[in-house]
């Protein structure tokens, strides 16, 4: 039986200022939930956004507030083994509220993965890779900053896929700023870029032309949400691939976007797709319509990742690779353990449930420090 569900909210410095078309980040909120049950197990789960709402509906605080207030009562005094059962109810009752339900059903679901002793990459349909290849965002701000970060990353072997933000200043800038970094890295690298929304459809017909040209691989959400038709027509134009981000919200959205073909790539969230199994609905709509698979990050800390971590082993093709490097843009670790960063790759952790384990005392500090 679920007996307690409890919320904390931590503010945690960024290694560097990082700047998207939304927001500059300095320091980053993670809402973490713990479930606890009668059986004396324990499930932790994860849920963050970028920039307050300047990314998304849903903020730190309305999500904490949000389980506190409305999901945590319809739980408490479920059987905490039927997951399942237990989300129906919520996906019936609450409206909207995808990251806090994301955050809930992956508590829920590392308890289960205890409970039954496996890894919760098993539960989710069984891993079929134990790393993923992982993507870093450079995103400073500062091109020659930005490149010396790039040669650091590929040097130390931790990454050579490399995001870059861009929409904040105009075109032509963005452009010659990403370009730059793309003649430095040259082939060692994979460049793509995520407009976060920013750009106008003509905008983007300008800026991807030039960015294809320039040997850029991919351009993630150019123009904003709801214009799917103009990301359709991008998409016809241009040869370098085309992800959906924030115009994916769970698996009706991807059924749409892949129903008007407007899109050569997912980048599948949870928080975004409302909790783990959606998110393995996107990704199956996404197989069947022969879309490219990416594992995408709402920039969580240690539990959020390993949750994402755990979907992503279960994908058969995974051509995109992932961006879960949210752990390692924070000055601080939640977890005692932190995940394993080596050759390019993210180890899925192979413990039970989530495979990690929070660091209470840090945690504590953390909250402290955050009032
Ligand atoms: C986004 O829009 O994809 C992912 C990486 C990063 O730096 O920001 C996020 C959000
Ligand atoms: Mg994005």
């Amino acid at each position: 039986m679920i007996t307690n569900i409890e919320t904390t909210l931590v503010e945690v410095p960024t290694i560097r200022p990082h700047k998207l078309s939304v927001a500059t980040m300095n320091t980053q909120k993670l809402v973490l939930v713990r479930v606890s049950c009668d059986d004396g197990i324990q499930g932790w789960g994860e849920a963050t956004t970028i920039g307050g709402l300047a990314y998304g509906e849903e903020s730190p605080e309305s999500i904490k507030a949000n389980i506190d207030t409305h999901i945590a009562p319809l739980l408490v005094g479920m059987e905490a083994s039927q997951v399942a059962r237990a989300m129906a109810k919520i996906r019936k009752t609450i409206q909207g509220n995808r990251f806090a339900k994301c955050a809930i059903e992956t508590a829920l679901l590392d308890a289960q993965a205890r409970r039954l002793r496996v890894p919760l990459s098993e539960l989710l349909g069984g891993r079929v890779r134990d790393a993923l290849p992982v993507a870093w965002t450079l995103a400073s701000g500062d091109t020659s900053r930005d490149i010396a970060e790039a040669e650091q990353m590929l040097e130390a072997r931790r990454h050579n896929i490399f995001k870059l933000k861009i929409g904040l200043r105009g075109v032509d800038e963005d452009v010659a700023h990403v370009l730059a970094i793309k003649r430095a890295l040259g082939e060692r690298a994979s460049v793509r870029v995520d407009v976060n929304q920013a750009w106008s459809e003509l905008d983007a017909v300008r800026g991807i032309a030039a960015l294809q040209d320039g040997g850029i691989d991919l351009v993630e959400q150019p123009v904003k949400a709801v214009n799917v038709a103009a990301l359709r027509r991008l998409k016809d134009r241009f040869d370098v691939a085309i992800m959906a981000d924030e115009a994916l919200h769970g698996p009706d959205d991807a059924m749409a976007i892949a129903r008007l073909d407007a899109a050569d790539v997912y980048a599948v969230k949870i928080t975004q797709s409302g909790g783990l199994t959606p998110a393995l609905e996107v990704a199956t709509v996404a197989r069947l319509n022969g879309i490219g698979l990416y594992g995408g990050t709402m920039l969580e800390g240690g539990i959020g990742t390993a949750a994402t971590a755990h979907v992503c082993a279960t994908f058969a093709e995974l051509a995109w690779g992932t961006e879960l490097f949210g752990p390692l843009l924070l000055t601080e670790e939640v977890l005692l353990e932190p995940l394993v960063y080596k050759d390019f790759m993210l180890q899925v952790p192979t413990g039970y449930g989530l495979g990690v384990e929070v660091d209470l005392d840090k945690l504590r500090f953390l909250q402290r420090r955050s009032h």
